[in-house]
């Protein structure tokens, strides 16, 4: 490159001299390249990409990276949720990238759902530059702070020379995007990136990096002995531990309950430990990974319906542990215990209280505060208590296996024609996936068929679902996204539990299935509408309800997973949906096994094993 090149200043520094202003986006580059060699160097392994002219320098340098793998979509939500997807998955912060305008918009349901849900997202959104703002430029909106308080850290990035202290800036820039994703309550940050035209380059970009990164790849700032590993053994474990045990006094009859926390494999084991050797019953939603060992109350949601048992069942004191769990029944539950202590456990100390029932509330790392508890209140439980619970929950499960087919194995299938219904197909997923696959599950009555009716089970699959803001939008996105996470070799399987309207909703995302070549079991649970809106009272509104509530559609998914290239399989039996599942394990590409159920039918199902449980009981 020369000074001809450029109508703007030039910078020298030792080595090379390098263009200021970016006539010829030479320097939009420059800066562009460091930033992202710093996204990979602070761990980064994924960015996500979709198509649009100003965002062209953002996804050249994405794509160009090494150590970057970039995931390209058509669809920027699907590009969003995909990068949600992987992000949990992996834990680690993932790139999204648009380009300017409504492109940007179609990020917001991702950026909100990542923010609900703790999971670090690195938004970089292309823009135009200031003098092309509001003034009828075209694809031009107002992008500044555009996802309000859903980002913790937003940043204009501006136009800049690539002059070393710009790029020793852009690295730095790049760093803490990173760290600030991951800081505290993890979350997604937004940097907004206008750029000048030209797009691209006419020449290549000198490989000559005006301030090159540090030796031996380190990032350009490092964030040394953070995160579960370095809380866990550090002194503050034993803080945490400590702080715990001055919060919550020795009882005999306590419960623990365990809401989603899809961010630590480990602490669901960890929880499900500490119950079993306190001897406390453990109410653990299946996104917290607990529900597990032998002090699992599996069926908490049929058992606290029955008020007479609840009452009998009243706790000393409540340890409630990272968000609370989706049972209605059991958020009920905890909401009648006002003057039982109730000590929350969160690692960011986030409020779980809309029933203002708290009495401690304890931010310390969940795993590494029980670790470090002493002996007396880790063996604190009264076992005849737990044993009480236990038959309770045993007789639920009896009761449930009878009504809805659970029970048992091949023999009884030829009694019952080997029929499947909606809850059943829920115990059947977590009976039947192996512990190294991961379960996405919708956040319609997928994950509450899930909590209602699946078992305990120690080698149960990873279960993860939306549930941050309970949106059913792009849940095929985010199900396709932990599915592209290597996290293992081979690659663990990955099953979608979902309804039709939830599938309908975000069907385009199966393009991004077929374009990448990821392998995903969709099993969809088919009523034709929202089967959940029948358990409400806007159900006897009729012809009305039917047609702007319930939605049926009447799609047939055959077709639609022929558009695709996708494998469809209708199951009508148990037989079936075991061999699909079976097939999962090693699947290739993408299969819909379709499970046809109907709407009415279904909640009489339910009632009868909620009336089941509570004869159950009564006996
Ligand atoms: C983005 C978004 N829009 C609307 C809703 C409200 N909503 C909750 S469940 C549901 C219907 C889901 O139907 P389906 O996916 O078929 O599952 P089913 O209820 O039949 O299990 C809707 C529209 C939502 N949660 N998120």
């Amino acid at each position: 490159m020369t000074d001809a090149d450029h109508d703007m200043p030039t910078v020298s520094r030792p080595g090379g001299t390098y263009a200021g202003g970016g006539s010829d986006g030479t320097d939009a580059y420059l800066l562009l390249r460091a930033f992202c060699e710093e996204l990979a160097r602070c761990g980064m392994t994924d960015a996500c990409t979709s198509p649009g002219s100003r965002s062209t320098p953002i996804v050249l340098s994405l794509a160009r990276t090494q150590g970057l793998r970039a995931w390209s979509h058509l669809d920027e939500r699907v590009a969003g949720f995909f990068a949600l997807g992987l992000a949990k998955q992996t834990g680690r912060p993932v790139a999204v990238t648009c380009t300017s305008g409504t492109a940007a918009a179609e990020l917001a349901p991702a950026v909100i759902e990542a923010a609900q849900a703790r999971v670090p997202l690195i938004v970089l959104t292309a823009d135009r530059p200031p003098e092309l703002r509001d003034v009828g430029a075209g694809q031009t909106i107002d992008q500044l702070k555009l996802y309000g308080g859903a980002a913790k850290w937003f940043v204009e990035v501006g136009t800049h020379a690539a002059t070393p202290e710009r790029v020793r800036w852009m690295r730095t820039l790049a760093c803490r995007a990173v760290w600030t994703a991951l800081d505290g309550r993890p979350g997604p940050v937004h940097l907004n990136f206008p750029l000048r035209e030209p797009l691209v380059l006419e020449t290549p970009l000198p490989d000559e990096d005006p301030c090159p990164g540090r030796a031996g790849g380190r990032p350009w700032v490092a964030r040394p002995g953070t995160g579960l590993a370095g809380a866990a053994a550090s002194g503050a474990a034993h803080e945490a531990g400590m702080a715990l045990a001055a919060a919550i006094p020795s009882r005999p009859r306590a419960v623990v309950v365990a809401g989603r926390d899809e961010r630590d494999p480990a602490l669901g084991e960890a929880i499900a430990a500490f119950a079993a050797t306190a001897g406390y019953p453990l109410l653990a939603d299946p996104l917290s990974g607990a529900r597990r060992g032998p002090a699992a109350i599996a069926h908490y949601d049929l058992l606290l319906r029955d008020e007479q048992l609840g009452g009998e069942l009243r706790p000393e004191l409540v340890l409630r542990i990272g968000d609370l769990p989706t049972s209605k029944w059991l958020r009920t539950w905890l909401a009648s215990l006002t003057d039982v202590e109730q000590v929350t456990l969160d690692g960011e100390g986030a409020w779980q209280d809309p029933a203002s029932v708290v009495s401690a509330r304890l931010a310390a790392n969940p795993r590494a505060a029980l670790a470090a508890l002493t002996p007396e209140h880790r063996d604190a439980g009264e076992r005849a208590w737990l044993e009480r619970w236990r038959a309770a929950d045993r007789a639920a499960a009896d009761a449930i296996a009878a009504v809805i087919g659970r029970a048992g194995g091949e023999a009884d299938e030829d009694a019952t024609d080997g029929a499947l219904n909606e809850p059943l197909v829920a115990a059947m997923l977590v009976d039947a996936l192996p512990r190294q696959a991961t379960l996405f599950t919708a956040a319609s009555m997928p994950i509450r068929d899930l909590e209602a009716f699946a078992a305990a089970q120690d080698d149960a699959p990873r279960i993860l679902s939306n549930r941050g803001a309970n949106g059913i939008d792009g849940t095929v996105a985010a199900a396709l996204g932990v599915a592209a996470a290597k996290t293992t070799n081979p690659p663990a399987p990955v099953v979608l539990h979902i309804g039709d309207v939830a599938l309908a909703y975000d069907l385009t995302a199966l393009l991004s299935a077929r374009r990448l070549g990821l392998n995903l079991t969709i099993v969809l649970v088919n009523n034709d509408g929202g089967g959940i809106f029948h358990f409400l009272p806007v159900a006897r509104e009729g012809a009305d309800f039917e047609q702007h509530v319930a939605t049926p559609h009447g799609l047939d998914f055959a077709q639609a997973a022929a558009l695709f290239g996708a494998r469809h399989v209708l199951a009508n039996d148990r037989a079936t949906l075991r061999a699909e599942l079976k097939r999962a394990v090693d699947g290739v590409g993408v299969t819909i096994v379709e499970v046809r159920t109907e709407r009415e039918p279904n909640v009489a199902l339910h009632r009868r094993a909620w009336d089941a449980v509570a004869a159950a009981l009564r006996d």
